[in-house]
């Protein structure tokens, strides 16, 4: 067990390392020679500094934890999630804010351990803010304890995202934010997941909701939030995906959730 408590600290130490020398990346940005590819559609995009940052992660964290595998936004080819020791990464969680100078991205960075989320790092360089936390360890913003708001959803902000990546899901989600608006003080749609989600655990806003995301979207922010006292499950009601597999998100507290009237 010591051991294992070890590993999870020299894992925290070294993940918040890594974000912290990986936000310099998007802070010397020169926006003015982006090289700007398109994955999916114009809306799915990847510049050079995405892949410098997953080149940074992965030889960082590669040369400290030589057994490690890694799943990233960016090279996901063939990883066992269920390995002993997963890297999930997302080197730039809100892609297009920072390919648009909108300075609200993050890069996320989550640790499992044969399958299990373990340790989450969510670093916004812009703000200078680190959210992480470790299973069972409680959760923090710049190594200040968080926890999510206990007030109901009508006294808080919603956030919410419109899965650019997926057009088969716009209506829904939109019926949906409309439904939450009505629910709740207002609504946000920041561009970044991992940042609302951790905004969600330190209590500035009450909810998040999203019709498809990708594990390196969540991962690293779910660990966070979990230990921030909140819940977060998939539109049915049900656990979120660990599969690497797309999944719907609602995260918030127990309350704002079941007031939201999002669960199917
Ligand atoms: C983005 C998310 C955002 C979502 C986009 C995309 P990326 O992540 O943070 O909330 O709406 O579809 O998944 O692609 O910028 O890392």
């Amino acid at each position: 067990m010591k051991h294992k408590t070890v590993l999870i600290d020299d894992l925290l130490i070294s993940m918040k390392e890594t974000a912290y020398a990986c936000g310099k990346i998007l802070l010397d940005d020169k926006l003015d020679s982006l090289i700007i590819q398109e994955k999916t559609s114009s809306r799915d995009v990847v510049t050079q500094y995405d892949i410098a940052v997953q080149k940074t992660v992965v030889e960082t964290l590669g040369k400290i934890f030589p057994n490690a595998a890694f799943f990233s936004e960016e090279c996901n080819d063939n990883t066992d999630i269920m390995a002993e020791l997963v890297f999930v990464i997302d080197p730039i969680d809100g892609t297009m804010n920072f390919v648009k100078g909108l300075r609200h991205s993050c890069v996320s960075i989550a640790c499992f351990c044969f399958g299990e989320p373990v340790v989450g790092v969510v670093y916004n360089p812009y703000d200078n803010e680190l959210f992480s936390a470790a299973k069972g360890k409680a959760a923090f913003l710049n190594d200040m304890p968080i926890h999510v708001s206990d007030s109901c959803l009508s006294d808080t902000l919603a956030l919410f995202g419109t899965s650019p990546y997926n057009a088969d899901v716009l209506n829904d989600t939109f019926e949906k934010a409309r439904l939450v608006y009505e629910k709740s003080l207002d609504l946000r749609r920041m561009g970044s997941a991992a940042l609302d989600i951790c905004y969600v655990a330190c209590g500035r806003a009450g909810l998040y909701f999203e019709a498809s995301l990708s594990l390196w979207d969540y991962a690293a922010a779910a660990v966070i939030l979990t230990e921030a006292g909140g819940e977060l499950c998939d539109f049915q009601g049900a656990a979120l995906r660990l599969d690497g597999v797309k999944s719907s998100v609602i995260a918030g507290n127990r309350r704002t959730i079941e007031e939201s009237g999002l669960l199917l």
